[in-house]
């Protein structure tokens, strides 16, 4: 029996990170779609604590927030460093991943074709401060000597800004190393091209 369960729209979206961190670790879990129209019908949105989607399900604890969910994830799996300064360290990443995720998602769903160009120059500099904590570490990994769940929200966002721009990691050659391996561990190269994957849009509007 599936232990998780994610409920959200078909889309990649802010479950995305979750669902290659949950395959690479080899977890199982359910998936529940919601369809637009289902969700216009608002009778789920006024169940959500914050009014949005995803909802993550471990047995009787329910989740919203994406990025507590990963935290989560990243507790129970050994995704979150060794001690408390790593933790706070892992924590800081996954931050500043969001601050890139909140701007790809301002600039998807209000202003995308208008504000493209100008939203690349600025991702260029955020980029270049994680092609710098990369290149300062050991072990290719954000934080310390594994795998964390910052490290796979920077994986994804990568992913996503591949697709807008497949050369926006050209001058970056320890973030093009990051995707490259982290594509190549098996479960997730499995995932990244499964179905599940490929046939489901990054966003809800046809933008990305
Ligand atoms: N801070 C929250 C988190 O990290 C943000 C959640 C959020 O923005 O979990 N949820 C959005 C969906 S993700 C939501 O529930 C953004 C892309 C969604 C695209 C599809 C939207 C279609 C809506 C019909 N949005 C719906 C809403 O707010 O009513």
């Amino acid at each position: 029996l599936a232990p998780y369960t994610i409920t959200y729209f078909p889309l990649r979206g802010r479950a995305n990170t979750l669902r290659i961190l949950l395959n690479d670790q080899g977890q199982e879990w359910k998936e529940i779609v919601v369809t637009f129209d289902e969700w216009h019908k608002g009778v789920l949105k006024a169940s959500c604590a914050f009014g949005q989607l995803p909802i993550f399900q471990d047995g009787d604890l329910v989740l919203y927030q994406s990025n507590a969910m990963l935290r989560h994830l990243g507790r129970k799996h050994g995704l979150y460093g060794k001690n408390d300064s790593e933790a706070a360290l892992i924590d800081m990443m996954n931050d500043a991943a969001e601050d890139i995720r909140g701007r790809y998602v301002t600039l998807v769903y209000s202003n995308f074709d208008d504000g493209k160009e100008e939203y690349l120059k600025d991702l260029m500099i955020r980029l270049s401060k994680f092609e710098a904590i990369l290149a300062n570490s050991k072990t290719g990994f954000l934080v310390g000597d594994k795998i964390s769940f910052a490290d796979y929200s920077l994986f994804d966002i990568l992913l996503t800004h591949l697709v807008m721009r497949s050369s926006c990691l050209d001058s970056f050659p320890n973030l093009k190393g990051f995707v490259e391996r982290m594509s190549a561990r098996p479960k997730i190269k499995a995932y990244l091209e499964s179905d599940a994957y490929t046939k489901l849009p990054i966003n809800g509007n046809g933008k990305q």
